[in-house]
């Protein structure tokens, strides 16, 4: 029995060994990344059971990326290997000023043909919650079908759907992200957007009025990210603000949005209440933009304890 089930694309990632323009870096390490895989190992490093469904290509890189996230305890025995298509890459860009900026090498990767016949109802009917982010179904029509097929799936076997938009806008334009996601947020049970997503989704700017068109669409809890300020989330019986975790030092950026997933879900999964759950997202999410890499930082329950002061920290 998982607890959650998740599809996406992992690919290899290179971190520049330098800021600045890309044109300009010589050295790059290797390291491995996706939404989704980054959210299962969010799970799994938070003490619950997840399991990743996607496609790699039959070269180097899959391997590479099949070993890491199996050997960070996520099932992986849904991944496929696919012989006529490569594993995707990406480059990140850091800059001194400004966001992170990433460059894909993935158009018509081994994850961009996964199909509805890669999907086992049995394996989704077995977790109690299936996440799906807004990247997947920007890579091609059919894993767009891939995704509703599975929402479908998980609908008529009582598990619950959370939406994270992860509007990437190097993959689509915000109309097709609008038509896609709200298609896709009108069968969630939770929806997870930023304040930038929602203005693009919904046209709101107030994380109140954000959550409120959400709800009015049939979602039951929906949580506003703030950023460093933290998270405004709404039920149609309580919502409220929680404050973040200002980080100093933020390394990475890149990831703390699952991380932020991986912390809520885990939340709901310990039966906290939906403050505490929300808490723990914005501690997982702070965490997870201290240290270099897409998962890399994301932390275990008795860190992110450690970390909100409610466990001592011994370090030596
Ligand atoms: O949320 C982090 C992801 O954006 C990163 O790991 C890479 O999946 C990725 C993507 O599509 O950008």
């Amino acid at each position: 029995m998982l607890d959650v089930v998740t599809i996406g694309e992992a690919m290899v990632v290179f971190n520049p060994t330098a800021s600045g323009p890309l044109r300009y870096v010589n050295n790059f390490v290797k390291k491995v990344g996706g939404a989704e895989a980054n959210f299962a190992i969010g799970i799994v490093r938070l003490g619950h059971k997840a399991g990743w469904i996607s496609k790699l290509g039959n070269d180097e890189f899959g391997k590479c990326i099949l070993s890491v996230i199996r050997g960070e305890g996520v099932d992986t025995s849904q991944v496929k290997f696919d012989p006529e298509a490569p594993t995707g890459i990406y480059f990140k860009e850091i800059r001194e000023y400004g966001e992170t900026k990433v460059y894909y090498y993935r158009r018509g990767s081994a994850a961009s043909r996964l199909t509805p016949e890669d999907l086992d109802p049995d394996y989704i009917g077995s977790a109690k919650y299936l996440h799906v982010t807004g990247i997947t179904p920007a890579l091609s029509e059919s894993c767009y079908l891939t995704i509703k097929e599975a929402i479908k799936i998980a609908k008529s076997r009582g598990v619950k759907i959370s939406l994270d938009p992860n509007i990437r806008l190097k993959l689509w334009s915000k109309e097709q992200a609008r038509r896609v996601i709200m298609e896709l947020a009108e069968q969630a049970d939770i929806v997870l957007p930023g304040i930038t997503e929602g203005e693009i989704l919904v046209g709101e700017k107030n994380p109140e009025n954000i959550a409120k068109k959400f709800l009015d669409l049939g979602v039951s809890i929906v949580v506003v990210k703030l950023g460093e300020k933290g998270a405004y989330y709404a039920t149609k019986d309580e919502s409220g603000y929680v404050s973040g975790f200002p980080i100093e030092k933020v390394v990475d950026p890149i990831g703390a949005g699952d991380g932020f997933a991986a912390g809520f879900i885990a939340g709901l999964l310990k039966n906290y209440s939906l403050k505490e759950a929300v808490k723990l997202a914005n501690a997982v999410g702070a965490i997870a933009t201290t240290v270099i890499g897409d998962f890399e930082g994301l932390p275990t329950m008795e860190e992110v304890e450690a970390f909100m002061g409610i466990r001592e920290d011994v370090s030596r």
